[in-house]
């Protein structure tokens, strides 16, 4: 597995190929992440994974000091889910002296995680685009478990027309339904299985949907009632939104473009998660 940390090594060793799949992360490689590397090696002739934590995305008081990192681990892990390289700049390259530039994305960044996470999706945004721009793919991989992010990464694609397709990657989840994420290593095995509330929670309102619940306050209700069986959860947002823009909704009209996300600390760890709203959950679950 090639590590390559200068931007100008990396254009060489892209150079010729017939398409390139680019999965941005910031390291500490899971399963959610493989997934999307799996998927990249199945679509793309090169695969591409960068490994930054960026600090411009932390807020004060986040975790970027303490951000789990593991090198050795994460070069066992993209290349047996197919990468090719990997790569790694450093925040010198990312952010030179002098760097002053912003992407902000309104609208969809300004609610939920944008709201609780101020400057957040400005630093994701921010990235994101000078990562495209170094990497030039053909494709860029993205989870569903980030749905805002995801969001917000293609109305920048779209309004500033980044000659990429984004491709939006289905939540891999633990056997308890918790999703996957790097900052589940803050927890325990135990705490872990108490953090699947959030997913119970979620399931709880896509079966009162199912059974016939259309407005906004019956289906956020089921599953406020599933998170008062946990008193770990400190509850930030739980939302029934549209999904592209992220607008709040009071009742389902149009299944299929509904999500329904929330955010919570469990044993001070931050969480988040979501799911579709569709008539059968049991074909909707990612
Ligand atoms: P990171 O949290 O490392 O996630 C990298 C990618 O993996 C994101 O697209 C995220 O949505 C996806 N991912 C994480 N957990 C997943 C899961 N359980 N199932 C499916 N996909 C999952 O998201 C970031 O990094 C950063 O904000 C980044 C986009 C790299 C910009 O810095």
């Amino acid at each position: 597995m090639e590590l390559i940390e200068s931007p100008t090594e990396l254009r060489a060793a892209l150079g010729g190929a017939d398409s390139v799949g680019f999965v941005p992360t910031m390291g500490y490689l899971h399963g959610g992440h493989a997934h999307l590397i799996e998927r990249a090696r199945a679509e793309n002739d090169r695969v591409v994974v960068s490994i930054f934590v960026n600090p411009l995305q932390f807020g004060v008081g986040e975790d970027l000091s303490r951000y789990p990192r593991d090198l050795d681990r994460d070069r066992q892990v993209a290349g047996t889910a197919g990468a090719d390289l990997i790569f790694l700049p450093s925040v010198a390259t990312m952010y030179p002296a002098g760097f002053a530039t912003r992407v902000d994305v309104s609208g969809v960044s300004d609610t939920l995680e944008g709201a609780s996470r101020s400057g957040h999706f400005t630093g994701v945004a921010t990235v994101v685009l000078k990562l495209l721009n170094l990497v030039r793919p053909t494709r860029a991989y993205f989870g569903e478990k980030d749905w805002q992010q995801l969001a917000v990464v293609r109305r920048i694609v779209r309004d500033l027309d980044v000659p990429v397709e984004i491709v939006g990657c289905p939540t891999v989840r633990e056997p308890s339904g918790l999703a996957r994420s790097s900052r589940n290593s803050y927890l325990t095995p135990e705490q872990q299985d108490r953090a699947s509330v959030l997913f119970r929670a979620l399931r709880a309102a896509q079966g009162a949907y199912a059974r016939g619940a259309g407005r906004s306050e019956a289906i956020l209700g089921a599953a406020r009632e599933a998170l008062a069986g946990e008193p770990a959860v400190e509850l930030d947002y739980l939302a029934l939104v549209e999904g592209e823009t992220l607008a709040p909704l009071t009742a389902v009209v149009t299944p299929h473009t509904a999500r329904l996300l929330i955010a919570a600390r469990l044993f001070g760890v931050r969480l988040i998660d979501n799911v579709p709203l569709v008539p059968d959950p049991s074909g909707g679950t990612a």
